[in-house]
């Protein structure tokens, strides 16, 4: 593909049917404060390689598609922060075409990682249907990427930021079937469940590794979400983590925060809100899912070829 550069180990991997792991950018630059995006985006790549995999951290790096990132560009999204520009979908033909630099949401982190055949993908949270949609129609794109891009995204299930429950409904309609990895709820990232079921409980990495090759092998489009609950030592009590959750909404109303800003900002809120306490489980839950995706990535390729 034109655009797109695949790291040389990256590209060995796939080329001799090894596992590889891709992991998003914008939980770097917009998902915690800096240096521990940075610190933690290496050692998630470190525990990929301890785990038998390949990682593939994805941006856009001067107007090129990367699978695979150095650690300066690493240092350089994290120190950027918010000013690094999120991209998403939408936003991939301008800042491709204009030769700049951004960091990809699990939807943009998808298409990269389908383009370089890279099928397994760990992040934090997903994105989803945000609280008042109904007037907002404020819906991730990560939802509809999901729906269409063949790439299984595992996460601790998505923060309560967003309305969980029609997040699942948004999924089911459009065919994305979520997975829980050895658990009967969703979870709700900080907390290991919530009010809501998924739709199939599996309790190891082969079997869910199986399931996505049925799904391919039918030609059925799309990915899954495979929920892996945050490690129950670092699952944090829902009194304190809504609180804060009530509080970064009130503030986002009040300040008319819409649009692509919204999710960063009531990120960096919560994180405020709660100390270092939520920001040491979003680091945990994120290695969490980064083991798991590892052991699905090989099962996998030892299924795929
Ligand atoms: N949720 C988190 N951490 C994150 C994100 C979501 O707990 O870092 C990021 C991901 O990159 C996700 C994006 O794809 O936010 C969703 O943004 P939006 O709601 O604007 O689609
Ligand atoms: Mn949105």
């Amino acid at each position: 593909m034109k655009y797109l550069d695949i790291h040389p180990e990256v590209a060995t991997a796939l080329a001799s049917h090894q596992p590889v792991v891709a992991l998003e950018s914008t939980i770097i630059s917009h998902g915690m404060p800096y240096p521990q995006n940075v610190e933690t985006a290496l050692q998630v790549e470190q525990e990929v390689h301890k785990h038998g995999a390949v990682p593939a951290t994805i941006a856009v790096i001067n107007g090129r598609l990367k699978a695979g990132l150095s650690r300066d560009e690493i240092e350089q999204l994290g120190k950027g922060g918010h000013s690094i520009t999120k991209v998403s979908r939408r936003d991939l033909p301008f800042i491709v075409s204009q030769g700049q630099t951004g960091a990809t949401t699990v939807a943009s982190t998808m298409i990269i990682a389908a383009m370089a055949g890279i099928r397994v993908f760990a992040t934090g949270g997903i994105g989803g249907v945000h609280r008042g949609a109904e007037t907002s129609f404020d819906v991730s794109a990560d939802l509809q990427e999901l729906a269409q891009t063949p790439v299984a995204v595992v996460c601790a299930g998505a923060k309560s930021i967003l309305d969980l429950g029609l997040t699942l409904e948004y999924l089911e309609t459009h065919g994305v079937p979520v997975i829980g990895y050895q658990t009967d709820q969703l979870p709700a990232f900080f907390t290991r469940g919530s009010q809501f079921k998924v739709d199939y409980r599996i309790n190891d990495a082969s079997s869910i590794a199986k399931l996505m090759y049925a799904k391919w092998a039918m030609d059925l489009k799309g990915g899954m979400v495979i929920a892996n609950p945050i490690p129950e030592q670092y699952a944090m009590p829902s009194a304190a983590i809504d609180g804060a959750i009530e509080q970064a909404l009130a503030e986002a109303a009040e300040q008319n925060i819409s649009g692509k800003q919204a999710t960063p900002f009531l990120l960096a809120r919560v994180c405020e809100l709660t100390g270092g306490d939520s920001l040491a489980s979003n680091i945990q839950l994120v290695l969490n899912n980064a083991r798991l995706a590892s052991a699905i990535a090989k099962a996998y390729s030892n299924l795929a070829h």
